[in-house]
């Protein structure tokens, strides 16, 4: 078919000024996103962004949220009027973030989008979101981002294709005008990759020895069809090992966000009498995870720690890895780690997108984040499923419970107390005085001691990528102690509603008396040291955090 014969209006539209995409992805309510010409002109400006759409293939899926249906079939409407040769779409709009990622390289793709607000609660009164991604199946970096965001203020119209909506509840191939639709199996291109990471009939055999207990808490996200398909059906887990394991658009009116605040259902579970010996909660999208032993908490910061030291047991990685990469803010336990094994660890400024280059050039193979995420070189984004199985795979081997596995751990590194103190919906103008506060501070920060603590140097964290050499500065205020303890504040990228004051604390503990205070009592020294050079408590007018995990 032609494309003059095709039934294509171009609609004329007025730009927005705010849909400059944050840490990952466009951000916004619902609402926001149902405005007219809103989303159609994001989605236009990121195929404006491409040198040309004409023979491309997009991959695209969602995380099942609310507008997720709608949006897909706009977005198939607009690739087809735009001239993408194909798009593969997940069957019921559902694709998890990593498995988009092992999507768009398994097949060559062009490209990817992602319909998902992450760890955002959903519903009509909930946040919606656009990702999008590279040919590499990882999240665009911050000059494609940029490029979106200034088409976006120019843009005057789109293209989209008149049609009916295509059923895309039917694995299976459709035409739209000149454009092929591959409604695809949402799991098993995924599952089938994992396969090959891990050792599946060593996990099998745990999970069905009878003397092994997992719960894993879906939160009524994304992550419940693979995590029926893979723990249960596949790996041998009894039914009932997947709570909330159906995708609703609201998530059941829940906050999908695996940490021990919102992901409380699964926490009661593990730390009850009789609990499971593994636990193990998902987000939105699938990206992150959260890992829990019988009444016991694994920091993602550990977690990325006990990874890179037991690589030797996974598959993949059993000849070695090239190297880890952490988030500014995630703790400097895998540094340890690292330094033991004599490979590179790299500290990115936070966001999935800075990984990307490192695990291309094979300078870093392991990834991990202190927002409950970890992944690796298999795909391009952190992976929830992935770090299941990675644990998985590490109790399977080592025959240890996970709470033996980290005070181990602790023994030979040390342990580095850690945890995030969340602001949230501050007033964007108080949250931004703590932080110019900060900042104003930083050149005579040097030598000061409060107690026994003595700050060896405060900077505003720059960084200039390895392999490209781009410069991605005022990344978040650092203040590092004489003893390797640690301040950062930063404000996050992901928030819509006012902005959230971030404040990572982490002390380093070597000796093995010391390793089992708790984790408030032993960082409370440092939580009085950052009010008192970012009064934070006076600026927000908060007398504590919203969310501590
Ligand atoms: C995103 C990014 C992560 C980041 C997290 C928190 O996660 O992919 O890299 O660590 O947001 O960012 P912020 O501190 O700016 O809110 P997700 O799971 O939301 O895509």
């Amino acid at each position: 078919m032609n494309t003059d014969t095709l039934n294509v209006s171009t609609v004329e539209s007025k730009p927005f000024d705010d849909q400059r995409p944050g840490t990952s992805g466009l951000r916004k309510s619902v609402k926001e996103f149902q405005q007219p010409h809103y989303l159609e002109n994001f989605i236009q400006s990121i195929f404006d962004c491409l040198a040309t759409c004409v023979g491309k293939t997009l991959v695209l899926g969602g995380d099942g949220r609310y507008y997720n249906r709608q949006a897909i079939q706009i977005i198939l409407r607009m690739a087809a009027a735009n001239g993408f040769q194909r798009v593969m779409v997940g069957c019921g709009g559902i694709l998890s973030t990593p498995a988009t990622s092992c999507v768009i390289r398994k097949y060559q793709a062009d490209c990817g989008i992602i319909l998902s607000a992450s760890h955002n609660p959903g519903g009509p009164k909930g946040d919606f979101g656009v990702k999008f991604n590279i040919e590499n199946g990882g999240p665009a970096p911050e000059k494609v981002t940029e490029a979106i965001f200034k088409r976006s203020k120019e843009i005057t119209q789109y293209k989209i294709l008149q049609s009916a909506d295509l059923d895309i509840d039917k694995i299976g191939t459709q035409p739209l005008g000149n454009l092929t639709v591959e409604v695809i199996d949402s799991v098993a291109d995924h599952q089938q990759l994992l396969e090959s990471v891990f050792d599946f009939d060593q996990i099998q055999a745990l999970l069905t020895s009878g003397k092994f207990r997992m719960c894993f808490d879906a939160l009524h996200a994304v992550t419940g069809p693979y995590a029926h398909a893979i723990y249960e059906n596949r790996l041998g887990a009894p039914s009932g090992t997947v709570r909330s394991g159906i995708p609703l658009e609201d998530f059941g009116g829940g906050h999908p966000d695996p940490n021990l605040v919102y992901a409380h259902e699964l926490v009661e579970i593990m730390f009850a009498k009789n609990a499971p010996d593994f636990g193990a909660a998902s987000d939105g999208d699938g990206d992150r995870n959260m890992i829990l032993g019988n009444n016991f908490f694994v920091t993602p910061s550990d977690s990325l720690a006990i990874m890179t030291a037991n690589h030797r047991l996974i598959p993949r990685y059993k000849d070695g890895i090239h190297g880890v990469a952490r988030s500014m803010p995630t703790s400097k336990a895998a540094d340890r780690v690292a330094e033991k094994l004599k490979v590179s660890c790299f500290e990115t400024p936070t966001g999935w997108k800075f990984f990307g280059n490192l695990l291309d050039a094979r300078l870093a193979s392991l990834c991990g984040e202190e927002s409950f995420g970890t992944g690796a070189d298999h795909i391009r984004e952190k992976d929830g499923s992935w770090s299941v199985l990675y644990w998985l795979n590490i109790l399977a081997a080592r025959k240890e419970s996970v709470e033996q596995i980290v005070r181990e751990h602790w023994l030979t590194f040390g342990r580095n107390y850690y945890s995030r103190h969340d602001y949230e919906e501050v007033e964007s103008e108080r949250a931004h005085a703590v932080v110019d506060g900060l900042r104003a501070q930083l050149s005579g920060l040097k030598g000061r001691k409060f107690g026994q603590d003595e700050i060896e140097f405060g900077d505003d964290f720059s960084y200039t990528d390895p392999v490209d050499s781009s410069i991605s500065d005022k990344q978040g205020v650092r203040i590092n102690f004489t003893d390797g303890s640690r301040i950062v504040l930063r404000l996050s990228g992901t928030g819509t509603h006012g902005a959230t004051i971030r404040l990572y604390l982490e002390r380093f503990e070597p000796d093995r008396l010391r390793q089992n205070r708790q984790t408030q009592e032993a960082l409370a020294d440092l939580i009085d040291i950052a009010d008192e050079l970012g009064q934070i408590r006076k600026l927000t007018g908060r007398d504590k955090p919203t969310v501590i995990t």
